[in-house]
């Protein structure tokens, strides 16, 4: 599914890891005709259950799990995987797998049924020396990370990888059935003139993440001099393309509403693969207070705040959070 060339663009020489990344690219392929066909076969709306986070499953969402699953739990270079939809993580049965998969089957899952974009999430990380198998072994800080990508299943579904080199895009080519490249290397301008935030959260939020806001918002005539537009698909993929693509900010902040220091968003398979990304293409990413990447995970489904994207916004959003507005 991926092939030589395409790990070159990558620059990445672990055959495991590309191996791996290729099942990934397939995987991703199958759930683009699932997401594609469902409605003709009842595969839109609830599964009647709900995730280990106390969210209503969509039934794709499970049929993304499983496909996840199946594929991964088999493959030779893999020992364990861990998803947003699992309580706990899955192991192998056979030995010699050294790699460990960590995903969000199928992100923005709100938006199914409204046939608007959602994608898959995922990181690559080693299994640590003397793992005894436990969940402990993904607990790994986001700059340990091997590799990381994400499928956006749009108009049409592309598939974003970052192996330390770079960040590189590819597309669903319909002819060649298969991923092919389209952008070598993404480059994220520094400065921006968008954000993506829930804003019906507003009432919410601390007090740096009112003022970032509120002073965007006075446009060119407040203290930023210079107009910002605002986008929210709430889908973080969506969001995320849209800013690797044409800039931008992102921010799902901690709001009064949750434990001191948390987020909405998994740390460890939707806040550190799109900060690695991100990074990959010249961004930043930080909760407001510590930088995604060096934060030390405590737990499989933990959430942290995100804001990420160009580094002058982000940047910004941590000086606020240091004078404490
Ligand atoms: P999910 O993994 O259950 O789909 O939730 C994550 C999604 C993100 O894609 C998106 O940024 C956010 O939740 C949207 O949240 P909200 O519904 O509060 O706007
Ligand atoms: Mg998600």
């Amino acid at each position: 599914m991926l092939d030589s060339a395409d790990f070159s663009l990558l620059g990445s020489t672990d055959p495991a890891l590309n191996r791996v990344l290729s099942s990934i690219a397939s995987i991703c392929a199958d759930i683009k005709d699932r997401i594609a066909g469902a409605a003709h076969v009842g595969e839109l709306g609830l599964a009647g259950q709900d995730n280990v986070q106390g969210e209503a499953q969509k039934a794709l969402d499970v049929i993304a799990n499983d496909l996840f699953v199946e594929s991964l739990l088999a493959h030779p270079d893999v020992a364990g995987l861990a998803s947003e939809e699992m309580d706990d993580a899955l192991w192998a049965e056979h030995d010699g797998g050294e790699l460990l998969v960590v995903f969000d089957p199928l992100d923005g899952s709100s938006n199914i049924d409204v046939n608007v974009s959602v994608g898959s999430i995922f990181s690559i990380l080693r299994v640590p020396a003397n793992s005894t198998h436990d969940a402990a072994a993904f607990l790994q800080r986001g700059r340990d990370q091997l590799a990381a990508g994400y499928a956006v299943y749009g108009p049409a579904t592309q598939l974003v990888l970052s192996t330390g080199s770079g960040t590189v895009g590819f597309s669903w080519h319909t002819g060649q059935q298969k991923f092919a490249p389209v952008t070598s290397q993404y480059r994220l301008s520094q400065a921006a003139n968008e954000y993506a935030i829930n804003a019906s959260n507003q009432r919410y939020w601390d007090a740096p993440i009112q003022q970032y806001i509120a002073d965007c918002n006075l446009g060119e005539t407040g203290p930023r001099g210079k107009n910002f537009n605002m986008r929210w698909v709430a889908s973080m993929v969506a969001e995320i393309h849209r800013i690797l693509t044409r800039g931008g900010v992102f921010l799902y902040p901690h709001d009064s509403r949750m434990p001191e220091g948390h987020g909405k968003l998994r740390l460890l398979y939707e806040a550190n693969p799109m900060a690695m990304l991100i990074e990959q293409a010249g961004g930043d990413s930080s909760t407001g207070i510590q930088k995604i990447m060096d934060i030390e995970p405590t737990a499989l489904h933990q959430r942290v705040p995100v804001i990420t994207g160009a580094c002058e916004e982000v940047t910004k959003v941590e000086s606020m959070y240091r004078q404490g507005s």
